[in-house]
């Protein structure tokens, strides 16, 4: 009871002090606004592919609603629990700056928002522009609780490219008929691979060529002559994309939220986690085009091959005009273009926008990152290759989520949780892309790398051939990264770090890796906390894709991480 009521009184002065920084933020001309929004996390009944489901998703809306920023602002999000699941929320690519607790990764950053439960997420969006998204960190129940971050740049400031007449976000999702948190289970539970998605979607809708599908497509209307500004975002569990307009051509000016050379090219190669805004012109006849999202894959693994698709609409085309234009698309499992496209990307590194890639290194790491099989539990049929278990690693180490987070743990001097021996380098080096080793177990841990606050850090993320040879879209929390080379085959320092690119790669939070290669990443780590990074295909991370860096405090208060802040989830 006096805690009920403690409790509320608390509540009460949050919103005040909350008011009173609204209050506050409305008289300064400069950029430091705080936004404020009320996220209710809520069962809503959705029809799809001739089905009806109960799902999990914010404010009675599917996608969830898209935030807003100009560079610099403060978000204040509350995020409020009244479903039966636990909830955590990830604002994807934000940098968190001093604000780890904000993160968002459940058994990570924090503990999970239990039923009946709030939190406030607190955090500035500061060296941004383009478009992130937030999703949730937790189970596989991203797959219905995503919607996007637009963040522009502060007021006066224009675009360094044409000015757009509108802007339009692109989600790209993917929907299953069942209820994710328990395909996720069952899967685990079996070893096997999880039930395949029923469908990719475009803003929710997987589009006409899904069966019930048609009336409900997502339509763009576009004056012929105009030019405009697709925020276009992979929010898919388990599937890295193609996107592709018909007969138009995208030109890319931003991804992840940092500026681009602007590239023209006919398609997107997207993965989960990535985001690329894109400039189109309605350059065409007037008339009906399919936009149309295709699966890219670069391994055998089933997926539902039909194209999720939306229509552009010129205005004056008629409505019951003859079928839309098709996109002409590379084919699924045309990997070359994937990596030319991923190679073509260069940060803008403009007077304005410069590029400071690191150019010298504290610390080097090599990841291999691919799958492996465990025993199966004595008692138990599994349904991995040879009656096995399928699993994940980074280095050998099958991540295992501790009970309490990381950051917690570390914070509070809490033994027992986690270990700081996660290896700078593959614990037994093997020919990675040749034959396979005979042992495909991994190690099971939960192990933290730990790195000195201020260094520079080079990752290279290497493919093996474990079961399987495969790309796989590493997102890592807190930063963005340049990614300064990839390439085929092993990593070989001595003759692949001559063809880095120090000088305008681009900075991304989420980079896959060429399927039997690697790919090699630069960042500062002058952001202390426990950050996460993993691969972005869901069902990898179920089987321990994972790991986290743990980066150190520095000296003084703008390099030392703050207490949690209050009301923060306990468990
Ligand atoms: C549409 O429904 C039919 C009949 O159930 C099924 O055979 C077909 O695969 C479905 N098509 C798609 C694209 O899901
Ligand atoms: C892609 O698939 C086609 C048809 O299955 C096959 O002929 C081709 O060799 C594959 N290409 C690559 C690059 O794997
Ligand atoms: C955790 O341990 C460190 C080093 O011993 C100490 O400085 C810090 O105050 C401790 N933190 C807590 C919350 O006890
Ligand atoms: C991974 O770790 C397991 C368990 O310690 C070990 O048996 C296996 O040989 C290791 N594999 C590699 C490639 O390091
Ligand atoms: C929710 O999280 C708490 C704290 O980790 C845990 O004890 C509880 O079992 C979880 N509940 C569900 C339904 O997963
Ligand atoms: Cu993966």
């Amino acid at each position: 009871m006096a805690n009920t009521i403690r409790m509320s009184i608390s509540t009460v002065l949050i919103y005040i002090s909350l008011i009173s920084l609204l209050a506050r933020s409305s008289f300064l001309t400069s950029a430091s606004v705080t936004r404020f929004y009320d996220f209710q996390v809520n069962y809503q009944q959705v029809t799809r592919l001739c089905n009806t489901k109960s799902l999990v998703s914010v404010n009675g809306q599917f996608p969830g609603p898209t935030i807003f920023a100009q560079e610099g602002d403060q978000l204040v999000i509350k995020v409020t629990n009244n479903v039966k699941s636990n909830v955590t929320i990830h604002w994807h690519g934000v940098r968190q700056v001093l604000t780890c607790w904000s993160d968002g990764p459940a058994y990570i950053t924090q503990c999970p928002i239990q039923t009946g439960q709030s939190f406030f997420y607190k955090f500035t969006v500061a060296g941004h522009r383009g478009t992130l998204f937030w999703h949730a960190h937790i189970t596989w129940l991203r797959a219905t609780l995503y919607g996007a971050i637009v963040i522009k740049p502060p007021t006066k400031v224009p675009y360094p490219f044409q000015m757009p007449s509108d802007e339009h976000t692109i989600l790209l999702g993917e929907w299953w008929n069942g209820d994710v948190e328990e395909i996720e289970a069952a899967a685990l539970q079996t070893g096997g691979i999880p039930t395949i998605s029923n469908a990719f979607t475009i803003n929710g809708q997987p589009g006409p060529f899904y069966n019930c599908s048609a009336a409900d497509a997502y339509k763009l209307n576009v004056v012929q002559g105009r030019t405009y500004l697709l925020r276009v975002v992979n929010a898919a569990l388990n599937q890295d994309l193609l996107f592709g307009i018909a007969r138009h051509t995208l030109t890319v000016i931003a991804a992840d939220a940092e500026y681009t050379k602007p590239l023209k090219v006919s398609t997107l190669v997207v993965a989960p986690g990535q985001t690329v805004d894109v400039l189109l012109t309605a350059d065409q006849a007037v008339g009906n085009y399919y936009m149309a999202a295709i699966p890219f894959v670069s391994a055998p693994a089933p997926f539902v091959n039909t194209p999720t698709t939306a229509i552009l609409q010129y205005d004056g085309a008629a409505s019951t005009n003859a079928t839309p234009i098709f996109p002409i698309l590379p084919a699924n499992n045309d990997t070359s273009y994937g990596e030319g496209f991923y190679q073509s990307l260069r940060s803008l590194n403009s007077q304005t926008y410069p590029s400071d890639v690191p150019q010298t290194i504290d610390r080097n790491l090599l990841f291999t990152t691919g799958f492996n099989l465990k025993a199966c539990p004595s008692g138990q049929t599994c349904q991995g290759p040879g009656g096995l278990r399928l699993a994940s690693s980074i280095n050998n180490v099958s991540f295992a989520f501790p009970a309490i987070s990381i950051l917690q743990a570390y914070y509070y001097n809490i033994s027992g949780v986690f270990t700081t021996d996660f290896p700078d380098n593959p614990p037994t080096p093997f020919d990675y892309t040749g034959t396979m080793p005979s042992n495909p177990q991994p190690e099971s841990g939960t192990k933290v790398n730990v790195i000195e606050y201020g260094s520079n850090v080079q990752l290279v993320l290497q493919d093996t051939s474990i079961l399987t040879l495969d790309s796989h879209p590493i997102h890592l929390h807190g930063y963005s990264f340049y990614v300064v080379g990839q390439g085929v085959g092993n990593f070989n320092p001595a003759s692949d770090e001559s063809t880095f690119n120090l000088v305008d790669p681009p900075l991304r939070n989420t980079v896959a890796f060429p399927r039997a290669g690697w790919v090699a990443i630069r960042w500062k780590a002058d952001n202390p906390g426990v950050w996460f990074m993993h691969c972005h295909l869901e069902s990898h991370t179920s089987w321990g894709m994972e790991m986290a860096f743990l980066v150190k405090n520095g000296v003084g208060r703008s390099q030392t991480l703050p207490p949690p802040p209050y009301g923060f989830p306990k468990c």
